[in-house]
């Protein structure tokens, strides 16, 4: 078994920083379980054009708001405490934080290797 905390994983270079959010990955390929596991903060008052090409993901909302628009038609869906995503479309979405920080948790499927970046259209290439 493995056990981390997610205050370990912050001090740690599992903890990876962006101008619109901070993610730790406290859970990634190398522990062979199939998925990644990310605790994601979403800035207040930012937007974030995101386009998982490669992979499936879930994500929680366990404080703060904001909302997802997902490009392909334009849908607008609030995000509170208590609201799952699901990208099971790999819909390309802009994600906004609203007018407080946005606390996530974060599910991939492949798992990223904790490598990954954005590239410009808010992609993560395939491991
Ligand atoms: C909210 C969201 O899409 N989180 C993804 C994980 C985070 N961007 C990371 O760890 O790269």
């Amino acid at each position: 078994m493995i056990v981390r905390t997610l205050k370990d994983c912050e001090n740690s270079e599992r903890r990876v920083a962006s101008e619109n959010w901070e993610s730790t990955r406290m859970l990634l390929k190398d522990d062979n379980m199939g998925f990644s596991f990310h605790i994601t903060t979403i800035y207040a008052n930012t937007e974030t054009h995101i386009h998982y090409k490669n992979h499936l993901e879930s994500v929680y909302c366990m404080s703060g708001n904001g909302e997802i628009e997902t490009l392909a038609d334009g849908k607008v869906y609030p995000i509170e405490a208590g609201t799952l995503y699901i990208l099971d479309q790999h819909d390309e979405h802009l994600l906004r934080g609203g007018s407080e920080d946005m606390k996530m948790a974060c599910v991939f499927n492949p798992p990223l290797s904790g490598q990954e970046v954005h590239d410009k259209d808010g992609v993560y290439p395939l491991d």
